[in-house]
């Protein structure tokens, strides 16, 4: 797609270098969104880690279902409660190929990531944690894998511990035999941070982890729609994601966990179909995945993650990485050339995921996301959801300009050129 608007070029002469492995031209035709037009500019979206744009293929699977198969699962003998539960099964084994778990039964579906974090603190977590033990998470963690641990420490007086990180943007990693220790029931860490974009070493932190006989949950929220991510060769005990920041809908989530695990932890939420049997007196549990899974899914939103997870393995995660890769040195390259910005998180491209954090000691991130939002141009401001990161740099909210698929290097140009743009009311 070549489209131009005032002030700026979205022709892809400038990205020829990034279409070798990944055909972003022929990605892009796949978004109806990205021929809209905001305030009479091309969109420019540039708010991914917030969350990612459809394709019509996860489109189709949505209005497909319902046009023809829709009916609920694992409770009909009649041919569309069938097919609605073969392929909402279905697209189970396509997530848990998809990450490499050894069997679809370790993958439960949520809501989002939140809950498959809460879920694993109000199961596992409050069943193994007690007085005088500690949990360890990070400094760089977003709210949802602060606050649930925070209330689990409270209620059983137990250690709330982070791994620091230091003015580079990366962990802090020369403490962590002191800081997980023989106390430590669960390490809760995010696998690509959502301000800084660190990529952390979490088969490092799962090693330690399990050194002392604990567990690592991995939030791969970040990292799972943008890079290879193989649950067994990290060793991680538990991980989340969410569809909806990988090309799918907004309202499913996934967590795996280990099956052994996930088999001896009590439910979550009771309820239709996580039960085996049931009296008046009391209930057993049905086996993995429905245990985890109480009342009528969320079928439609599951089928068309599959169909996410399709499309993303069509393109190959490799050449995801790579692409993004590209534009996060492309980015970080344009934006420091900037006058007045602070990016934050680590300087080397290679050290860090699709995320560029920054602010201009002249313009308050709200400002500048209004003026680019003028400009066709969407990125996040504020604190994203990581307060305690956000405001570890001295400031209470930073902009950010995340990258996809469907992203190119006139994009970042156009960001570039919007921000320029915006110094020339605010910068005298
Ligand atoms: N963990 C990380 C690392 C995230 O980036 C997010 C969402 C979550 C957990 C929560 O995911 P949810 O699907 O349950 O909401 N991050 C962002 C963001 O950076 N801007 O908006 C949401």
């Amino acid at each position: 797609m070549s489209t131009t608007g005032p002030g700026i070029d979205v022709s892809p002469a400038n990205d020829v270098d990034i279409g070798r492995m990944l055909d972003v031209e022929a990605v892009r035709a796949d978004f109806p969104i990205l021929s809209r037009k905001i305030n009479d500019r091309p969109l420019v979206y540039l708010d991914n880690a917030a969350t990612t744009q459809k394709p019509r293929q996860v489109i189709a699977a949505l209005t497909n279902f319902y046009e023809q198969t829709n009916a609920n699962v694992h409770r009909g003998v009649h041919t569309l409660s069938i097919e609605a539960t073969d392929a909402y099964e279905l697209a189970r084994t396509k997530v848990a190929k998809f990450i490499n778990a050894p069997r679809p039964e370790t993958v439960i579906w949520t809501r989002n990531t939140s809950e498959s974090l809460n879920l694993v603190a109000a199961t596992w977590a409050n069943a193994h944690v007690g007085e005088g033990d500690n949990i360890v998470i990070t400094a760089m963690e977003h709210h949802s894998n602060i606050v649930p641990w925070q209330q689990l420490a409270a209620r059983k007086n137990a250690e709330l511990r982070y791994l620091a990180v230091g003015k580079d943007g990366l962990l802090d990693m020369a403490n962590i035999e002191s800081i997980i220790d023989s106390r430590t029931k669960i390490v809760s860490v995010t696998h690509v941070s959502n301000v800084l974009g660190t990529v952390n070493p979490v088969a490092e932190l799962a090693n330690r982890a399990h050194e002392v006989g604990a567990v690592i949950l991995i939030d791969a929220a970040q990292s799972v729609p943008h890079m290879p991510v193989d649950v067994q060769a990290i060793d991680a005990d538990f991980l989340c994601f969410s569809a909806h920041k990988m090309l799918g809908p907004t309202g499913i989530g996934v967590l795996y966990g280990k099956y052994d695990l996930l088999d001896e932890m009590p439910p979550y939420m009771y309820g239709g179909d996580m039960i085996l049997e049931v009296t008046y007196e009391d209930a057993t549990w049905n086996d993995l995945p429905y245990k985890f899974e109480a009342g009528t899914p969320n079928i439609a939103d599951a089928i068309a993650t599959g169909a996410a997870v399709d499309y993303l393995s069509e393109l190959g995660m490799e050449n995801v990485w790579e692409h993004e890769q590209q534009l996060t040195a492309y980015g970080m390259d344009q934006i420091s050339s900037l006058n007045h910005i602070t990016i934050f998180g680590p300087e080397d491209p290679a050290l860090k995921g699709g995320v560029i954090s920054f602010v201009h000691d002249k313009i308050h991130p709200h400002d500048l996301g209004t003026a680019l939002d003028q400009q066709g141009i969407a990125i996040r401001t504020g604190h994203h959801c990581a307060m305690p990161l956000v405001r570890s740099y001295g400031v209470v909210a930073a902009a950010r300009a995340s990258f996809y698929v469907y992203n190119t290097k006139t994009e970042i140009d156009a960001l570039v050129d919007g921000i320029r743009e915006t110094e020339r009311y605010f910068v005298r």
